[in-house]
Parts: C-alpha cells; sequence; structure tokens
C-alpha cells in the first residue's frame, strides 16, 4: 500500500569536530517529568507530559564547549520509563548520552534519576525530546540553542525568537499505540486533533463538546512576539511534529535562512529582498534560522503580522474508525504574532553593548475572531525556499568517495496478524529486551545500489533530519567520524514505533574503547540489568587495549 506522507529519517552523524573555548561554563537543568493537566488548545487533557508542571519544557541555552548537566527525574505516576534524546546534539565520545532507549542506554524507570552530561560543540538550533515509545507526540520535549561568541550571522541581528510547531492529540499515547499497533488501523496512523504553535492552538469547542471533552474558548491562544521595529530579528523555527508537516510563513517579511539544523548558511547579502523566498516547507524534527527581512516600510511601529503556519494535510491519510473520529474537525492552519512596539530607548542603547542577542519571548493572547490583521496572502503566491539550493558556510562538499553502501527500502507489510509495520528492508526493528544494545551488531542488508543513477548533490547540502518522498529515494552520504551506536529512524513517530528504524555501530573497536559511566550503569542496575564497560564484549571482537584506544581516542572529547 502506497501512504501518502513523507518519511523523515534522523541520521545524528557528526561532521565536525569539538572545539572546547576557555569561558565553558556549565549549563545546568533539573527536568522533572510527569504528567500534567492542560489545555493547550482549549481542550482539557490529561494527557500531557510535562517538565517541572509545564508544557513545552525549558528551552536549554548555551554557548559552544558549554557542558549541558541535565538532570532528568522520572516522576511519571504509572510506572512508565522515560529517556531523552537530545537530537542533532553530536554526543561525540558520548553517545551513552544520546538517549534512544534500550540502544545506548537502559530507561528510567519510575523513580529513577539520571544526569546527563555532554558538550554542547556545535552552534545552532537543536531540540530534545523522549525517546520511549511516542511519549513525545503527548509533549515531553523543549528546544535547545547553542550559540558561539563568534556567532557567523551575528552582525545581521539583534534580537532573536524562538516559534516551534507541533501536532497535537487529545487521546493519550498509550491509547494511541494500542489502536495503531492493531489491524483494525489499517497502517493509517493516529490523526491529529489540532496542531500548536509555541505550545497553544484552538480546536472548535463544540467538536470537544460532542466527544464528551471539556473545552474553553478563552483558553485558545495564541503566541504573541513583540519586536522594536529598528531592530532585526533572528527567527529560530523547530518542528517538534510526531506525523505532519508544515508551510511556514510570516507576513509582511521575506525569510533570509541562515542555519539549517545546525548547519550555518552561505548568504548572499546582495540579493534584493524581493527576490528573497517568504515561505518554507518543514518536516517532522527539522529547524531553521531565518532572518526576518520586513518589505520595505512594513515594520513601522504598532503594524502586526501574522506568524502562520499550515499543515499540510495532503500528506495525511486516515479509514474510517480511526481513533480520532472527526478528522474534519482539525484545523489545519495555526497562528503567532509579531507586534512592532514603540523604540524603548532604554534597550536601543544596549544595541551596542549587548554580547549576545537576546531571545524574546512570547506572550499569550487568547484568540480575538475580531481582530483583523493584514491579509493574508495565498499560498500559491508565496516563494518557497528550495532546500536543495541551500549551501554552506563553509563550502565543504560532502565527501567524494564512499567506501561502504547501505540501501534501505523504505516499505510496508501486514504480519501474520494483520498489523501494519513499517520498515528498512523488510524487517520491523525490534527492541531488545534486558541489555541495550550499546555495541551489538545488527545484520544490514546490503542491495544493488547504482551510484551512476544516483547523481549527488556534493555542493554541501547538509542536515540532520530529511524528508523522503512517497516512491522517490534519498542519497545520505556521511563521514563515519563518530564511534558508537547510532539510531537512524524515521521522525515520523508512528512509523517509527512499528519499526522503521536501524542501528549503525560506527566504528565498533573505537567505540568499545569508549567507557560506559557509572551513571549508566546505575540507571541500568535499577532493572537489575548489570552492563559491562566494555561495549566490544558484545561483538565478540577482540577490544583494543586501552594504550591504543587512547591513541586514537585523543581527538575525541569523553568524561
Ligand atoms: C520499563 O523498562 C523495563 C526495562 O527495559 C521493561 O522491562 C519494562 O517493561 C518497562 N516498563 C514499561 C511500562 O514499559
Ligand atoms: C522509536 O521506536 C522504538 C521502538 O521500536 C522506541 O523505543 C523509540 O523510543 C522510538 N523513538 C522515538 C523517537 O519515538
Ligand atoms: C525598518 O527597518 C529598516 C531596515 O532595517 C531600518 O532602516 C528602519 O529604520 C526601520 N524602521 C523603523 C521605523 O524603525
Ligand atoms: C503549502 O504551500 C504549497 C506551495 O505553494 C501549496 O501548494 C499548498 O497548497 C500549501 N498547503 C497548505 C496546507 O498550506
Ligand atoms: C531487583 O532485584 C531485587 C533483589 O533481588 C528485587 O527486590 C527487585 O524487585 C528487583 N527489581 C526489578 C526491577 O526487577
Ligand atoms: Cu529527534
Amino acid at each position: 500500500m502506497a501512504c501518502s506522507n513523507k518519511y523523515t529519517l534522523t541520521v545524528p552523524s557528526l561532521l565536525v569536530l569539538a572545539s572546547l573555548t576557555v569561558n565553558a561554563k556549565i549549563v545546568r537543568h533539573t527536568f522533572e517529568v510527569s504528567y500534567i493537566t492542560g489545555q493547550p488548545d482549549g481542550v482539557w487533557t490529561k494527557s500531557i507530559l510535562g517538565i517541572n508542571g509545564k508544557f513545552p519544557g525549558p528551552t536549554i541555552e548555551g554557548a559552544v564547549g558549554d557542558v549541558a548537566e541535565i538532570t532528568v527525574i522520572n516522576k511519571i505516576h504509572d510506572g512508565q520509563n522515560v529517556t531523552i534524546h537530545w537530537h542533532g546534539i553530536h554526543q561525540r565520545g558520548t553517545p551513552f548520552e544520546d538517549g534512544p532507549s534500550q540502544i545506548t542506554q537502559c530507561p528510567l524507570k519510575q523513580g529513577s534519576t539520571q544526569v546527563y552530561k555532554f558538550i554542547l560543540t556545535e552552534p545552532g538550533t537543536y531540540w530534545y525530546h523522549s525517546h520511549v515509545n511516542s511519549q513525545y507526540s503527548e509533549g515531553l520535549w523543549g528546544s535547545i540553542i547553542v550559540r558561539s561568541p563568534r556567532e557567523t550571522w551575528q552582525s545581521l541581528y539583534d534580537e532573536e525568537i524562538l516559534v516551534t510547531l507541533n501536532d497535537w492529540y487529545h487521546t493519550s499515547a498509550i491509547e494511541n499505540e494500542h489502536w495503531f499497533v492493531h489491524p483494525e488501523s489499517l497502517g493509517a496512523p493516529p490523526f491529529p486533533f489540532s496542531v500548536l504553535m509555541n505550545g497553544v492552538g484552538r480546536y472548535p469547542c463544540d467538536k470537544a463538546k460532542l466527544q464528551s471533552r471539556l473545552c474553553d474558548v478563552e483558553e485558545q491562544k495564541r503566541p504573541v512576539f513583540r519586536l522594536q521595529a529598528n531592530k532585526r530579528t533572528r527567527l529560530r523555527l523547530v518542528s517538534t511534529s510526531g506525523w505532519v508537516a508544515f508551510n511556514f510563513t510570516v507576513e509582511g517579511h521575506r525569510l533570509q535562512p541562515i542555519e539549517v539544523d545546525g548547519i550555518d548558511l552561505a548568504v548572499n547579502q546582495q540579493v534584493p529582498q524581493a527576490e528573497l523566498d517568504q515561505a518554507v516547507f518543514i518536516g517532522a524534527g527539522q529547524r531553521y534560522s531565518f532572518i526576518l527581512i520586513p518589505e520595505k516600510g512594513k515594520n513601522k511601529t504598532g503594524s502586526e503580522f501574522l506568524i502562520r503556519a499550515n499543515l499540510r494535510r495532503e500528506y495525511l491519510f486516515t479509514r474510517p474508525g480511526n481513533i480520532n473520529a472527526f478528522p474534519n474537525a482539525l484545523i489545519t492552519e495555526v497562528t503567532g504574532v509579531m507586534r512592532y512596539s514603540a523604540d524603548d530607548p532604554a534597550s536601543q542603547n544596549s544595541v551596542t553593548t549587548q554580547i549576545t542577542p537576546q531571545l524574546i519571548s512570547p506572550s499569550f493572547e487568547s484568540f480575538d475572531y475580531l481582530r483583523k490583521y493584514e491579509a493574508a496572502q495565498p499560498w500559491s503566491s508565496l516563494r518557497f525556499i528550495h532546500e536543495m539550493n541551500l549551501k554552506t558556510f563553509d563550502g565543504i562538499p560532502a565527501p567524494s568517495d564512499f567506501h561502504r553502501n547501505v540501501v534501505l527500502r523504505i516499505t510496508f507489510q501486514n504480519d501474520w496478524r494483520g498489523i501494519k509495520h513499517g520498515s528498512f528492508n523488510g524487517n520491523p526493528f525490534k527492541l531488545p529486551h534486558g541489555k541495550p544494545l550499546l555495541g551489538k551488531f545488527g545484520r544490514i542488508g546490503d542491495g544493488p545500489y547504482d551510484p551512476r543513477r544516483h547523481k549527488l548533490n556534493l555542493n554541501g547540502h547538509k542536515r540532520d533530519t530529511v524528508l523522503v518522498k512517497e516512491k522517490s529515494y534519498l542519497v545520505i552520504r556521511f563521514l563515519a567520524d563518530n564511534p558508537g551506536v547510532w539510531t537512524l529512524h524515521c521522525h515520523i513517530d508512528w512509523h517509527n514505533l512499528t519499526g522503521m528504524a536501524m542501528t549503525f555501530v560506527e566504528a565498533p573497536e573505537l567505540a568499545a574503547c569508549i567507557r560506559v559511566p557509572m551513571e549508566a550503569k546505575k540507571v541500568c542496575a535499577d532493572h537489575n540489568v548489570t552492563i559491562s564497560d566494555n561495549m566490544g564484549a558484545n561483538m565478540g571482537r577482540r577490544a583494543w587495549p586501552q594504550r591504543t584506544c587512547k591513541k586514537v581516542l585523543h581527538n575525541h572529547n569523553h568524561f
């Protein structure tokens, strides 16, 4: 069966070397994970996985070279395990901090604590999310901003704003999973109920009431960013979606892309404003940074613009009997507001003195259905960013040659019970029980592949999450220079859940050199699981002596 949606793959592969700065500090957070109640789109729900009683989770802000030290405490009351994955963070030398449950770590059981500790090596926009089942669709996520003291495009902006987009479900992740992994779903994922921007949105209350759910129109909110007309803004966009992809635009502005998934882009500042793009198509897990370029004369004090995202419904599908019985109630558009306020003389002075641009937090206002904003332009009239035309700032091309080919065929098939599984090469991934994989080899099927047919865009197009269109192919070439076990999976959470995942073991001998810290052992011990230090022991290969390890790992950060 062809399913008309897109696949997102995560490649936690690392292409740049870490560098420690002199002013490195420790970025500390404590995350208490528990269920909270709330009404992100106006509809009351008890199935929100919050951090410290809030959804979305706090934004982690740090600088290149800083050590992130995040203490995660599992306070989920019903016995669910939890882990956190730091999406896009290289984890060079610290693969055991990466998060995938039962792959690189044992999950934290109820009551357990784990201190994650890793270095923020690359500047850019990242995010974190649960890596247990589909918990992140219940809100267990947040954003990560890593700044550089020498930010590539610092001269182009004074302030920053952060916009997140995601799909939202009124049914709990456990209900969704049970329903989806059941023949009756016919492979149609749980249909989203609404879409959120910065954790807020709206769902029709009349429909909610038909479903016996409490709903308050007054609780339907939108984020409002107050900016100053004379200041220039960097907008960081993060899609924390579990399934859907969005069209995104800011009315009255052009988008000058400067970063994608932590990769700084080359920017041609000579391009006339009218030739800049106005919109972007963004899939699950992806990020962008843009400089917002107001169209001529539009940055007037007092003017307001809609920040607009529309879910691309043509990539979703449903079937009768979906766990969401009201697919047509989905409001596909979610909006925020950008408001240019009067200049604040005090902060005007700070333009010159401020070293790090400030992140302007939004306020949240109820939807005002009567209010008129500047007429929204139809999507078809907007110029979209062409992903393949983006060039990296460093201009370093992709490796021109390769040593190993892996062909992954993305397929769906029914098992004997009639449950539809997503897979790579027809082998739905199954999580190991008990001991996590760490350094164990899984077999990867190699298929025929003809590089002559697969012309690569070698001009340096790089990112960690890519969209693979239906009935098409994508070639990923990366330098295997980060020893460890890494998960490659579909970032459409529902597809991953049924098996569209696999593991890469990079440089197994070297990976075996990396010592698993006591902290990881402790988390496993909470399950009465003992893990050995030596990942290589799992592989039936001879581990290298420590002396060799030291020499070869010389260039890798690790604790
Ligand atoms: C939590 O993790 C342990 C160890 O992997 C597993 O045995 C247990 O079933 C998990 N708990 C739940 C609720 O999934
Ligand atoms: C992907 O699915 C596996 C189960 O096969 C699960 O353990 C893992 O946490 C899922 N990842 C995400 C990001 O949800
Ligand atoms: C609008 O932006 C332009 C370009 O950044 C700037 O020159 C101008 O002063 C701004 N207008 C106001 C009212 O601040
Ligand atoms: C998104 O943009 C594309 C390209 O202009 C357009 O064809 C499509 O209708 C838009 N869809 C939504 C839901 O906004
Ligand atoms: C671990 O072992 C101890 C002692 O045998 C036992 O009391 C405890 O219930 C076990 N815990 C788990 C998660 O199996
Ligand atoms: Cu991710």
